[in-house]
């Protein structure tokens, strides 16, 4: 493999971000004055649909209300998505949620082997930029060439078109790349896409099947924070380095879709 960028996920890849996402969500519907709490088990449910305004719209289509008042509260969901995004970024920017073990180092790792790095993510680019800049310093959003999010393209994950959209402005072929995600769609819009994955599942997609992954690891390790014995036992590392993920990926072929 030739490879040339790292494509990364944002939401239960690079820090896992969903608890507070779930907090802005029920803030904002206190905000906008609406009787709606999500649990985590709620939580964990709606996270199968990505998109933060997609899932609000799922999630009011499974309500037992009558259909004008459906057709209300849907006419809010721009505005309560703003609110949430809004606190969401709010709530990074104070610390709410730090990067996952091995990020930096990683990420590190890449620029100085000259790697071009990518953000293919479903949330919004404000939301990027706020735990960027809370967690790597305001130059961090420099270091990625790309910036590929929800909003960019017409299908969300597990289409593949953020995917599609981050290879064709760094102008790199899928083989010539290697994605990092969390989730089942994640997953599936990186293979589609055609793209070597390594899954790193969080707390909130602990459950899901990833199949397809090439890699699957608890998470990247740091010398601090090693992988556990089982995963050492497994691959060999005490983490993920990027000269070990070359080796790995080196005469692999990626496992279709
Ligand atoms: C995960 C998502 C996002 C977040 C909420 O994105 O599906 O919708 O849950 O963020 P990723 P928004 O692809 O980074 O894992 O409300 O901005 O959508
Ligand atoms: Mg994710």
């Amino acid at each position: 493999m030739n490879l040339r960028a790292l494509l990364l996920d944002v939401d239960g890849t690079l820090a896992d971000t969903e608890e507070t996402h779930r907090t802005a969500f029920n803030d904002a519907f206190r905000a906008l004055g609406l009787p709606f709490d999500w649990s985590p088990e709620d939580y964990e449910a709606l996270l199968r649909v990505t998109g933060g305004k997609e899932r609000l719209r799922h999630f009011l289509d499974g309500l037992d209300i009558d259909s004008s008042e459906r057709l209300r509260l849907k006419a809010l969901v721009p505005r309560l998505h703003e609110t949430k995004t809004a606190r969401y970024a709010g709530l990074v920017a104070g610390g709410a949620t730090g990067l996952r073990p091995g990020v930096a180092r990683l990420l590190g790792e890449a620029r100085a082997a000259g790697l071009a790095l990518g953000i293919a993510t479903t949330t919004t680019r404000a939301n990027v930029e706020a735990l960027l800049d809370a967690q790597l310093g305001r130059e961090a959003i420099g270091w990625f060439a790309v910036l590929a999010c929800g909003d960019d393209v017409a299908s969300k994950k597990p289409a593949p078109d953020v995917y599609r959209l981050a290879l064709s402005r760094l102008g790199i072929s899928p083989d010539e790349a290697i994605a990092f995600e969390d989730s089942a769609n994640g997953l599936a819009a990186a293979k589609a896409a055609g793209l070597f994955t390594v899954v790193t599942p969080c707390w909130w997609t602990r459950n899901e099947a990833f199949p397809g992954a090439d890699l699957v690891l608890p998470h990247l390790g740091d010398p601090a924070m090693p992988l556990p014995a089982d995963a050492i036992a497994r691959t060999g590392w005490p983490f993920l380095t990027l000269a070990a993920l070359r080796e790995h990926a080196r005469d692999r072929t990626p496992v279709a879709a």
